[in-house]
C-alpha cells in the first residue's frame, strides 16, 4: 500500500503547486488547463500520458476541446485512495508539460 501524505506534508508540497487546489473530500488535488484549441489541448495530453505510463501513475481528467481537468489522487493509497507523494511528483511533471 501507498503512504498518504499528512496534512503537514500536503501542505509543504501545496505551497509548491499554487495552481492546484486541494480536494478535502477526496483527498485529491486538481487543476484546470485551457489551450488555444483542441491539439494543443491533446499534445499537452499526450506528453503527460507518455510520462504517466513510465511512472505507472496515472490522472484522472477530462477534456472538451481546449480544456483539460485534471485530477491527481492515489487509488492504492490507504483504505479508499488519497494524495501520496506520487501525486506531487506527477503534477510537477504535468507542469513541466505546459
Ligand atoms: N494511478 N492515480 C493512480 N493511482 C494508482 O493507485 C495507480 C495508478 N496507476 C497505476 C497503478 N496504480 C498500478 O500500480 C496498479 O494499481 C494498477
Amino acid at each position: 500500500m501507498v503512504a498518504k501524505l499528512n496534512e503537514a506534508e500536503r501542505e509543504a508540497a501545496l505551497a509548491a503547486l499554487q495552481d492546484w487546489k486541494y480536494d478535502a473530500e477526496r483527498d485529491a488535488i486538481s487543476r484546470k488547463f485551457k489551450f488555444t484549441d483542441f491539439t494543443e489541448a491533446f499534445a499537452f495530453m499526450t506528453r503527460v500520458a507518455l510520462h504517466a505510463e513510465k511512472a505507472d501513475h496515472h490522472p484522472e481528467w477530462f477534456n472538451v476541446y481546449n480544456n483539460v481537468d485534471i485530477t491527481l489522487t492515489t487509488h492504492d493509497a490507504g483504505e479508499n485512495g488519497g494524495l501520496s507523494k506520487r501525486d506531487i511528483d506527477l503534477a510537477k511533471v504535468i507542469e513541466s508539460c505546459l
